[in-house]
C-alpha cells in the first residue's frame, strides 16, 4: 500500500466494522419503556438543554413546567430553527434525521414525530444498529433502581445484542442511601460499612452477578475521588466490590472526574468536569493486579497521564472519550496521544448513547476522527520505512472495535 492509498483504505476498513459499543444507557427491548427513542427524546437530550439555557431566555423553572413535546419543541425552535446547528449534539441530531430520510431543516417537529409515531420498535432497533454500524451494546444496569430491578427479577430474556453491566453507583457514592436500600432488601448492613456490610454487600453482588451475568462492574466517580481513603467507599471497594470482581473474573469500570450538579436547576445537564488525582487508579492497578481495570476520566487534562499509567499496567484498559470529550477535536487528540503511547491497545470510544439512535451520529462522528488518527499512524509508519495491507488494518480496526474489550472481559 501506497500512502495515497491510506486515506481510503483507512475509511473503508473502519467504516465496515462493526462496533461493540461498551458503555450506553440503552436498554435491550424486553426492558420496556425505560429504554428511550424516538424524536422527543433526541431532542431533549441533556447535552441539548443545557444549550438551550444559553439560546433562550425560558428559566430552567419554566422549562421544567413543560411536557416532554413542548420541551422539545422550544429546543427545536431556539437550536435548530432560529441557530444554525453546528455544536456536536445539535448536529448529531440533524445527522439521524437525515440518516433516517427525514428533513433536518423542518419548521416543526410534526414530520419527524409521524414517522417515529409509526414505526414499530423492533424493525426500527434493527434499522438503527445497522446504519450506526453497531453490532452490541453494553447497557447500564442498576439493581437498585426500582424502574429497572423488577425486570431482572422477573427473569428477563437475553437479547445478544445487549449485555449488561452491573452499576454501583448508589453503593458505592452514597452508602448511607444505599445502606438502607440494601437493608429495605433484607441484607444486613449499617451506616459504618463494617465487616457485617461487606460481606451482606458481598451476597448483593453475587446475586446480582447471577440474575445479569454482567460484562464488568461499574461505577461513575466524582474528580475528588481518592482510593484508599477512611471511607466507606474504600471498606466495601476493598472487601466486597474488587474481591468479588477478582472471585468472578469480572474487569472494574471506572469512570472519573465528574464533578456532580454544579448547577442543579439544569437537573441532568448540570453536572461539570474536574480533573482528578489518578494516582488513585495507579494505587489500584498495582494492589489489584489480578483485577481488570477498565478506566474512562472526563477531564482532558488527565489524559495524557492515563496514557502512561496504562504504560505502567496491562491490567488497566482506558476506553472512550467520554461526554464533554466526545468531540471531534478531542477525539482526534486522545486518539493521536493513545495510538502514539499505546499502540493498539486500548479502546477508542464509547457512544454513551441514553437515546437509541444517537448511536447513529455519535458513532459515524467518531468512526471519523478516529480514522483521520489512525490514517495518519500508518502514513508515518510507511515514511518511516514499514509497510502496511488492508488486512494489517482489519486486524488494528477490529482489536479497536471489538476484540481489546471482548479478550479484556474474557468473553
Ligand atoms: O455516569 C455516566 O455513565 C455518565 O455517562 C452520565 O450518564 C452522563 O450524564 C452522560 O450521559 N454522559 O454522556
Ligand atoms: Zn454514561
Amino acid at each position: 500500500m501506497n500512502l495515497d492509498q491510506i486515506d481510503t483504505v483507512v475509511t473503508r476498513v473502519i467504516d465496515r466494522t462493526p462496533v461493540l459499543d461498551i458503555h450506553t444507557h440503552l436498554y435491550a427491548p424486553a426492558f420496556g419503556r425505560i429504554g428511550l427513542w424516538g424524536i422527543d427524546e433526541l431532542v431533549t437530550y441533556h447535552y441539548l438543554e443545557a444549550e438551550f439555557f444559553r439560546a433562550s431566555t425560558m428559566t430552567p423553572d419554566q422549562y421544567w413546567a413543560l411536557d416532554k413535546i413542548a420541551r422539545a419543541d422550544a429546543i427545536w425552535k431556539a437550536l435548530f430553527v432560529e441557530r444554525t446547528p453546528i455544536s456536536e449534539a445539535t448536529r448529531g441530531v440533524v445527522c439521524v434525521l437525515a440518516s433516517l430520510g427525514l428533513d433536518p431543516g423542518a419548521e416543526t417537529l410534526k414530520d419527524a414525530r409521524a414517522y417515529f409515531n409509526a414505526q414499530s420498535f423492533e424493525s426500527h432497533l434493527a434499522n438503527v444498529l445497522a446504519l450506526a454500524g453497531v453490532s452490541e451494546v453494553v447497557m447500564t444496569n442498576d439493581p437498585l433502581d426500582p424502574e429497572e430491578a423488577p425486570s431482572w427479577e422477573q427473569g428477563v430474556g437475553a437479547d445478544p445484542r445487549f449485555h449488561a453491566a452491573l452499576r454501583l453507583d448508589r453503593i458505592l457514592n452514597d452508602w448511607t442511601a444505599g445502606a438502607a436500600a440494601l437493608a429495605r432488601l433484607g441484607y444486613d448492613v449499617d451506616a459504618g460499612a463494617g465487616p457485617k456490610s461487606t460481606d451482606e454487600v458481598r451476597r448483593f453482588l453475587e446475586r446480582w452477578i447471577g440474575l445479569m451475568k454482567p460484562r464488568y462492574l461499574a461505577v461513575s466517580m466524582t474528580d475528588t475521588f481518592t482510593f484508599p481513603a477512611d471511607d466507606a467507599r474504600t471498606r466495601l471497594m476493598q472487601h466486597a466490590v474488587l474481591p468479588v470482581c477478582k472471585a468472578a473474573g469480572l474487569p472494574m469500570s471506572l469512570m472519573i472526574g465528574v464533578r456532580r450538579q454544579v448547577n442543579p436547576a439544569l437537573r441532568l445537564a448540570g453536572d461539570a468536569v474536574g480533573q482528578a488525582d489518578l494516582r488513585s487508579v495507579e494505587r489500584l492497578c498495582r494492589d489489584w493486579p489480578d483485577v481488570r481495570f477498565l478506566i474512562s476520566v472526563l477531564s482532558r487534562e488527565n489524559q495524557h497521564e492515563l496514557c502512561v499509567y496504562a504504560r505502567k499496567f496491562a491490567n488497566l484498559m482506558p476506553f472512550g472519550c467520554w461526554w464533554f470529550l466526545n468531540n471531534p477535536s478531542i477525539v482526534e487528540e486522545m486518539t493521536r496521544e493513545r495510538l502514539e503511547m499505546l499502540g493498539q491497545s486500548f479502546i477508542p470510544q464509547h457512544s454513551d448513547a441514553r437515546v437509541l439512535e444517537q448511536v447513529i451520529y455519535k458513532w459515524r462522528s467518531s468512526r471519523r476522527s478516529i480514522a483521520v488518527a489512525l490514517a495518519d499512524s500508518y502514513r508515518r509508519l510507511l515514511i518511516d520505512g514499514g509497510q502496511v495491507t488492508e488486512s494489517d488494518i482489519d486486524r488494528d480496526v477490529t482489536r479497536l472495535f471489538r476484540t481489546n474489550f471482548t479478550d479484556f472481559c474474557r468473553m
